[in-house]
């Protein structure tokens, strides 16, 4: 059995219910995009459930998050309401963003969620801002930067973490290294892999985490954001994590090996942090709290396929086309 000495009872099972809610989330949303209920692309987090979960519950009101595109964790360790993420993804009226921003482009800015986005790499410099606000204010508040290992090839990256660190910036960047730029492995895009390493050219501390160690993870979080807090600047975290579907749904996933991916499957962290559980926590109780989850997801579920579509006219509200402005025309775009 294994023994979570570092991690308290109440903060294992908050991590782990957060972990458990996300993939049954993502599992919802791979069934509906199997279904054809979902348009367009659908990038799943399975895999990536971990980090997330552990870094909300170091944080308070008012801190803000960037997320990436697979970062639903932090939304529902937030309390977003799964049922608007996922009318989101599935571009319905009741969705965060009323249908429009679609799966890349969700936030919930009453909740410090900074949307995430399409452009790989936008959400660093976005970080900058909310941070220098803190900072300003001279609040206790930071920020969380979320991205993957495809943002680090960018001029933004660099740029982004030159200043925030020259600025002292109340920052945590968080590298989830799943391994893969889209299809490409990062060997492709990067001599240094070790992404963590990267700090020292900064000037700022750097650490490489195990992604699937809730208790390394939620360790070296817990010191950076203090260390944001207290005002002692930024630090770059890489937390080496794996992604179990491909890019998308539907991708072929011909640059990797069904071995390589069971082999990440098989270090599962939710089922890591189910036998620690069991050290503390009746089976029933466990039990218990994934049926909470499962019900929370069947009624988002419940909850978007029942929303409507937006107005067509909402659909080209915010979008700059001159001759819809000037005439009201509708016809513009067909
Ligand atoms: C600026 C930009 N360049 C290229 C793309 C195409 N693209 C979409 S996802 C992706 C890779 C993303 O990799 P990573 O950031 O590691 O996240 P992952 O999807 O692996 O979790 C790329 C290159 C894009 N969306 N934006």
């Amino acid at each position: 059995m294994i023994k979570m000495k570092m991690l308290s009872k109440e903060k294992l099972q908050d991590i782990y219910q957060n972990a458990y809610l996300t993939r049954k989330f993502e599992e919802a949303t791979i069934d509906l995009f199997s279904k054809g209920e979902i348009e367009g692309w659908l990038h799943s987090g399975v895999g990536q459930e971990l980090v997330g979960s552990v870094v909300c519950t170091l944080l308070q009101e008012g801190d803000y998050i960037i997320p990436y595109h697979r970062s639903k964790s932090y939304f529902l360790a937030r309390g977003v309401d799964p049922g608007r993420i996922l009318a989101e993804i599935m571009g319905r009226k009741d969705g965060l963003c009323g249908g429009v921003g679609g799966e890349a482009h969700i936030a919930d800015i009453s909740k410090g969620l900074i949307g995430s986005s399409g452009i790989i790499g936008a959400g660093i410099p976005i970080a900058l801002g909310t941070a220098f606000k803190n900072d300003y204010e001279d609040s206790t508040n930071i920020t969380i930067c979320s991205f993957g290992d495809g943002s680090v090839p960018q001029g933004a990256f660099h740029e982004s973490l030159n200043l925030a660190a020259t600025w002292n910036l109340p920052i945590v960047f968080i590298c989830e290294n799943n391994l893969y730029a889209e299809l490409s492995p990062i060997s492709k895009g990067m001599k240094q892999q070790d992404i963590g390493k990267r700090a020292e050219g900064y000037g700022i501390p750097g650490c490489i985490v195990d992604g699937y160690d809730v208790e390394e993870v939620h360790k070296t979080l817990e010191t950076a954001v203090s260390r944001a807090r207290k005002g002692e600047g930024p630090t770059l975290i890489e937390c080496k994590t794996y992604r179990w579907r491909g890019h998308y749904e539907g991708d072929p996933e011909v640059y990797r090996t069904k071995e390589e991916v069971e082999s990440w499957v098989a270090k599962d962290p939710l089922k890591r942090m189910e036998e620690g559980l069991l050290s503390f926590t009746p089976q029933e109780e466990l039990l218990q709290m994934k049926t909470v989850c499962e019900e929370k997801i069947k009624e988002a579920v419940t909850f978007a396929k029942s929303s409507p579509y937006p107005d067509e006219k909402f659909l080209v509200e915010n979008v700059y086309a001159e001759d819809f402005l000037h005439k009201g025309d509708l016809t513009w775009h067909k």
